[in-house]
């Protein structure tokens, strides 16, 4: 594995690993970039089209939906569907899942759920946005109608999960269960090459994200892990840096590799937090795992959190394990 080679390289190369392997997560994931790829491009474009600004329409969410929100829901709908492996998706921007016809009478094993594009309300300002994805193989029977089921399975049992950051540059950040890995997409090839190889989050950062206009509503447990993170103390390199971009994937991806701590407690106006466990929480979750990092609910790991319905919230911590350990640490000291 060399920095620079292209992630077709990187997959043929891992899959030496796996002699067993189908190639059947290989071409999902191939699919993904393709639709990864033609957004980049239109977000890109997004100051000189007619594609920036809101439909008019709100999606389940009761959420303003972006024109880019519903190109980016259709590309990646039209590449899963296309490939073949996926035999449904679930989507932020949809009320429902949706069902996918085989593809040459192949029947697929895979389920996606996806945001196709977070923060999209901080493109026409500029900000980086995201999509984030999550990967399991269906429960019901192969053949068969897909089922919600499918698609309420705790975050453990995730195949594969990743994210795309549009920023200064695209990247694709995935990993199949074998450590994390990220790729940085060359516009003159039109590919993913590798950029980041064996991303490991530091055990302990300097840097918290959270938006801080909410103090007032935060659980007594986050406001003294905000005080303590504020308290000067030379010895422990406090008070800490704030940074809060308020684009999830840029938050997360940042303290990824600088160490850090995400935070969106839940709050009197939002008793289960904002972000959303099944596209949002499990995908990171599963990533900052592989990377040797933390995710939460304040008091469980969101790997085991049991899914209920599809558009549930939770409140998140995740990042550095220790800082994520400290503030559970609080919150049980604090609000239990
Ligand atoms: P707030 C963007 O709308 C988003 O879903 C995430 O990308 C981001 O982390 C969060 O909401 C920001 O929420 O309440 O701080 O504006």
């Amino acid at each position: 594995m060399q920095t620079g080679m292209s992630v077709y390289d990187f997959i043929i190369e891992k899959q030496a690993d796996f002699p067993h392997a189908t190639g059947d997560l290989s071409a999902l994931l191939t699919s993904i970039q393709h639709a990864a790829k033609v957004i980049s491009w239109q977000i890109n474009q997004a100051g000189l089209g007619n594609i920036i600004g809101a439909t008019g329409i709100d999606n389940i969410q009761g959420e303003a939906q972006q024109k880019l929100d519903l190109f980016a829901n259709d590309k990646f709908k039209q590449s899963l569907a296309a490939c073949g492996e996926v035999c449904g998706m679930a989507s932020e921007e949809d009320d429902d899942y949706v069902a996918f016809e085989p593809v040459n009478g192949k029947t697929a094993k895979y389920v996606v759920l996806i945001d196709p594009l977070d923060g999209s309300s901080n493109i026409d300002v500029g900000v980086s946005v995201g999509t984030l994805f999550s990967i399991y193989h269906r429960v019901s029977p192969i053949g068969t109608p897909v089922t919600k089921a499918d698609f309420l399975q705790p975050g453990r049992h995730q195949v594969a999960a990743g994210y795309i950051i549009y920023g200064s540059s695209t990247m694709l950040v995935y990993s199949t269960g074998q450590g994390v890995n990220g790729f940085t997409l060359d516009p003159s090839i039109g590919c993913f090459c590798l950029s980041y190889p064996n991303i490991s989050i530091p055990q302990q950062g300097h840097i918290y994200s959270v938006n801080e206009g909410n103090y007032f509503k935060f659980p007594a447990g986050v406001k003294q892990y905000l005080k303590f993170c504020q308290a000067i103390d030379e010895t422990d390199n406090r008070p800490y840096t704030s940074r809060y971009i308020g684009s999830l994937v840029a938050d997360f991806h940042r303290n990824m590799l600088k160490g850090g701590i995400f935070l969106y407690p839940s709050g009197t106006n939002a008793p289960n937090g904002k972000l959303r466990l099944l596209y949002e929480g499990n995908p990171l979750a599963f990533i900052v795992e592989q990377a040797g990092g933390k995710a939460t609910n304040g008091y469980q790991r969101i790997l085991d959190l049991s899914p209920m319905e599809l558009h549930q919230r939770t409140p998140f911590y995740i990042g550095s394990a220790h800082m994520v350990d400290k503030l559970g640490q609080l919150l049980v000291a604090f609000d239990s």
